[in-house]
């Protein structure tokens, strides 16, 4: 989906007649991609010594690389990407907000698409490019993203896709300027890192029944250094949330690597179930060993007669537990897309980024110099920052006395100062969205998350996805054997062409933000509240407290944050148009969650599923 308009087209008559708009856009010739060869990937996964923040460990490698290769792909495009599994472990590699759009079984679920590639089995993913702007893949099998297997998807619009670039200068240079670094972006992966395989970890929160929400290094780009803070640091940073947590569980300061304490995680999240902390390696929570690794540096080259005036930065955030604020020093960010469709600018100086979110951003290049790129954890259970270098110099600039360089974030992510701007996922406009979201809905699903059993026992609808269908080794597979109208705790149906609301409602407490995506659709975020969700719909709602939605204009993305809570519940409800048939996982993104327990089945238009072929139902 996304563009559908010609670019000749006045952008301003294009805001105000989007339903118009669709109607033009269905009458635009595409280009007849089928007949063109598909767009070809291979990627060789290994399980492999690498050091990207400077200690070793085996992780996994993408065709010799970390993070992998970027996929880049014009709009309607078909693809193709042979996955060979050079591991000694099961894997698949989902294509993340790819709607896969009639092609189901290549969205990389084990046990819901697709059975898993084996060691030494390959396997080909097949899809049409229907959208345009960042995606990114990763490894879908229990917690092997935090093992590294990730990478970028960027994905060319139709020529035809009006650019919000508008709205950003209406100075022809400088719109030239900006539409040619929108047409090469820099891609900016983003990560939280940690030394140990997730299998071991996955183990060892199974046997101290801990979730281990400590991590080693931030990367840029797979590159970065663990920095061990001195005690004062950490103690300085610490946030009025951070110090509630180490009171309630009777404890003063946070460990040397920033971390709260293994026990009080567990204490805070599951009180009163026993703990074994003798299992815990110390270099999980407490022991901070620092190692130096490469820094990444975006340079801008200058060329013989001109001076590159913007960046475009699509930023990747493959985080397995974190959310950060980002920031460049003495830089403003124009934000001008959002898991990859085009939204209405917003100018800010920095962005909470949070797992599976992509970011595409626009840097005025000013002042020549050498800056920080700055990410720094907004989660609670540990204080980490890090950065990368943004480096330019204009034509004739020597590079030799820079100025100094102004921050807008501190090391525990808030803003440095008052005047410093965050983007705002609230006031986020779709730009030109596909489709309006519909002001009712067909049925509502109301999902309980709580805390089930110990504190990695996270449930998304009361209970946690039992073991046996967690580790996907199902057969046989969802997709291929739909049980039509199965409605259980773990699993929804929809059909066809209906509109679904999702009301996620924090059901025990403390409840953290939890990133919320779904497989196969993009979603409106239209309300939420404090409070408990007492209507049996979400019209029922909607007539009564008309003031917690957004019906007209909200924001679209394939991934939502729920609200937190402390003391009493939250809701917050994502509506979506079943357009898609298909088995998809909704699921939350911190990967210590999903293995967890905290993901549904949802078999939307489960009327209307595509036939599997044949290849792909006999694969084993
Ligand atoms: C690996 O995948 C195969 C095929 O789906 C499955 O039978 C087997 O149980 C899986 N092994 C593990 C360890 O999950
Ligand atoms: C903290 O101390 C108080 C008072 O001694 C005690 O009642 C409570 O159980 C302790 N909490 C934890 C988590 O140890
Ligand atoms: C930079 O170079 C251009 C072209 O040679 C010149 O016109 C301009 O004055 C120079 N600017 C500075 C700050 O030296
Ligand atoms: C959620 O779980 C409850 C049981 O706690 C069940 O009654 C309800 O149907 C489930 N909701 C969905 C959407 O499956
Ligand atoms: C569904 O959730 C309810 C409430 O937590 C629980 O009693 C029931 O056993 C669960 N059913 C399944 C199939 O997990
Ligand atoms: C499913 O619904 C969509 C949206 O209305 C429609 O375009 C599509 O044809 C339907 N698919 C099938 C297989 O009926
Ligand atoms: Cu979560």
């Amino acid at each position: 989906m996304g563009g559908i308009l010609r670019s000749n087209r006045p952008w301003l008559l294009v805001a105000v007649t989007t339903l118009l708009s669709w109607t033009v856009a269905k009458k635009v010739e595409e280009p007849e991609s089928y007949a063109q060869p598909p767009r070809h990937f291979e990627l060789a996964l290994t399980w492999e010594q690498y050091a990207p923040d400077g200690r070793a460990r085996e992780m996994i490698l993408v065709n010799g690389q970390f993070p992998g290769p970027t996929l880049e792909i014009f709009q309607g495009d078909e693809v193709e990407v042979v996955v060979h599994n050079k591991m000694p472990f099961n894997t698949t590699v989902h294509f993340h907000g790819i709607e896969q759009h009639l092609t189901p079984w290549s969205d990389g679920t084990p046990g819901l698409s697709q059975r898993q590639i084996q060691p030494e089995r390959s396997f080909k993913y097949r899809w049409t490019a229907t959208q345009y702007g960042a995606y990114w893949y990763h490894a879908h099998q229990k917690g092997q993203l935090d093992d590294g297997l990730y990478g970028p998807i960027i994905i060319h619009p139709y020529e035809y896709i009006v650019s919000p670039f508008s709205l950003i200068s209406s100075d022809p240079k400088t719109l030239q300027d900006i539409e040619k670094a929108a047409k090469n972006p820099t891609t900016l992966v983003l990560s939280d890192f940690r030394h140990m395989p997730s299998y071991q970890i996955d183990a060892l929160e199974r046997a101290s029944n801990v979730e281990f929400t400590c991590y080693d290094s931030i990367l840029f780009n797979g590159k970065g250094s663990v920095d061990c803070w001195p005690p004062e640091k950490i103690a300085s940073l610490l946030t009025a949330q951070q110090k509630g947590f180490l009171k309630a569980a009777n404890l003063t300061s946070f460990t040397p690597k920033g971390c709260l304490p293994g026990g009080a995680i567990a204490s805070v999240l599951s009180p009163g179930v026993p703990v074994d902390l003798s299992v815990v390696p110390p270099e999980i929570f407490n022991v901070c060993i620092p190692s130096t690794g490469p820094k990444e540096v975006i340079t801008v080259t200058k060329k013989s007669h001109e001076s590159q005036k913007w960046l475009a930065l699509d930023l990747i955030a493959t985080f397995g537990l974190y959310t950060v604020s980002f920031s460049i020093d003495s830089h403003p960010l124009y934000i001008y897309g959002v898991d990859g469709e085009y939204i209405t600018p917003q100018l800010v100086d920095a962005i909470t980024v949070t797992n599976g979110d992509r970011f595409s951003v626009l840097i005025p290049l000013t002042t020549p110099g050498s800056f920080p790129i700055r990410a720094a954890s907004v989660s609670a259970p540990q204080l980490m920052a890090a950065t990368a270098t943004l480096s330019y110099q204009t034509l004739n600039s020597t590079g030799s006395a820079f100025p100094p360089t102004i921050p807008s974030i501190l090391d525990n992510g808030l803003p440095a100062s008052p005047s410093v701007r965050f983007f705002s996922q609230a006031t986020q406009k779709q730009f030109h969205p596909p489709e309006l979201v519909q002001p009712t809905s067909h049925e509502t699903f109301k999902l309980y998350m709580r805390i089930s059993g110990t504190s990695f026992g996270w449930a998304l609808n009361s209970s946690v996805l039992p073991a046996a269908v967690l580790d996907w080794a199902a057969d046989p597979v969802v997709l291929f054997s739909p049980t039509p109208y199965a409605s259980n705790n773990v699993t929804i149906t929809t059909l066809n062409d209906t509109w679904i609301d999702l009301v996620f409602i924090a059901a025990t407490f403390p409840m953290p933000p939890h990133p919320i995506h779904k497989h196969g659709a993009k979603m409106w975020l239209i309300g939420s509240g404090t409070g408990p969700f007492p209507w049996a719909t979400v019209d029922e709602a909607v007539r009564e407290v008309p003031d917690k939605f957004n019906l007209v204009d909200p924001p679209r993305r394939d991934g939502f944050v729920t609200v937190s809570a402390t003391t009493e519940p939250t809701w917050t409800v994502m509506r979506y148009h079943v357009t898609n048939p298909g088995a998809w996982l909704l699921h939350c993104h911190i990967q210590g969650h999903l293995s967890g327990g905290m993901s549904l089945v949802i078999q939307d238009g489960v009327d209307a599923w595509p036939v599997v072929p044949d290849e792909y139902l006999g694969y084993s």
